[in-house]
């Protein structure tokens, strides 16, 4: 009977499952190759991890792979209830603490390969963990987008490991009693990019939409509610949404460099956040982004012969 190891973590509300084991053989060669093998061969493998009955829309899961690059101390590719993500910044503190957790590192700096790139971890003990992430960048600017229902919308495109669309306001509060509503106008946003073929510099989807609200202390950054592919929102303030953020408020010569960004997500919980530029300009910077995880669980999941559903419930 397929058993699937498995350690559940979240980081700032947001959770992780890590597949340290029972997970698809995927042959050697790069993350983005296995990755690709992963979805066109093994795509219910995700779906079982990820989605009920065994998890749920939010779940974002890492599976733990031997990395391609001998400098790393792990490969890992992320996945949620829709398909795969290039890099999870929350998965990423939530890997790094699994990994304490199971004694393979110790505290220190650990490099980690994921399919968009090498991102440098360093793990400061107690689940604290600070991830370099890949280069980050704004797109395009000044972006309007007719949002049906609720008319002209203007926003940022940013790279922050994925794609991101960042909308200065909403027209609700950004508190968690407005989360049905949020939902529904930050799915609207997303359907109207891919109706009118507003994408990435290749055509790539933004899939990601990520609303702000003014910073309710001055030592906060600013709050945001992000929705993810498969519409789930993030519990935390979302480590590529945050390097998309930086990427616009360095764009804008707003953040100087090593300067700390606190940014705040819908549950009130917070990323440090701060940047150093990649080629001395800030049209490309490399975000920094330090949260905290805890693991919940360690489990074995089990795909019973006879079970409808081996292969998770679709999204
Ligand atoms: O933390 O980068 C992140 C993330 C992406 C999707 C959910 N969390």
């Amino acid at each position: 009977m397929p058993s699937i190891r498995v350690i559940d973590s979240h980081t700032a509300g947001e959770p992780t499952r890590v597949v340290i084991s029972g997970g698809p053989s995927l042959g050697r060669g790069s993350l983005g190759r296995r990755l690709q093998r992963l979805a066109a061969d093994h795509d219910h493998f995700r779906s079982a991890v990820v989605n009920e009955p065994r998890g749920s829309d939010v779940m974002v899961g890492a599976l733990l792979l031997k990395p391609s690059d001998a400098r790393c101390a792990a490969g890992v590719i992320f996945f949620n209830n829709v398909g795969y993500l290039g890099m999870c910044g929350h998965g990423a503190i939530g890997v790094v603490a699994t990994l304490a957790h199971l004694g393979r590192i110790e505290p220190g700096e650990h490099l980690i390969e994921t399919p968009v790139g090498v991102v440098r971890a360093t793990l400061h003990g107690a689940g604290k963990v600070t991830v370099e992430n890949v280069v980050s960048f704004r797109h395009r600017k000044g972006v309007v987008v007719d949002v049906p229902g609720f008319g002209p919308v203007t926003g940022e495109i940013a790279w922050g490991g994925n794609w991101f669309f960042l909308v200065e306001q909403a027209p609700f509060d950004l508190t968690l009693a407005h989360r049905d509503a949020l939902t529904d106008y930050a799915w609207a946003i997303r359907g109207a990019l891919r109706a009118q073929g507003i994408a990435g510099p290749e055509g790539q989807e933004i899939d990601h939409v990520e609303l702000f609200a003014p910073a309710a202390s001055p030592e906060v950054g600013g709050r945001n509610f992000i929705l993810c592919p498969g519409k789930a929102y993030d519990r935390s303030p979302c480590g590529t949404g945050t390097s998309a953020k930086l990427a616009c408020l360095a764009a804008d010569g707003k953040l100087a460099p090593g300067e700390t960004w606190r940014q705040q997500g819908i549950l009130g919980t917070f990323f440090e956040a701060s940047y150093r530029l990649r080629n001395g300009s800030p049209r490309e910077v490399i975000p920094s982004i330090t949260g905290s995880a805890f693991i919940t669980s360690e489990s074995k999941l089990i795909l019973q012969p006879g079970d409808p559903f081996p292969a998770g419930i679709p999204s």
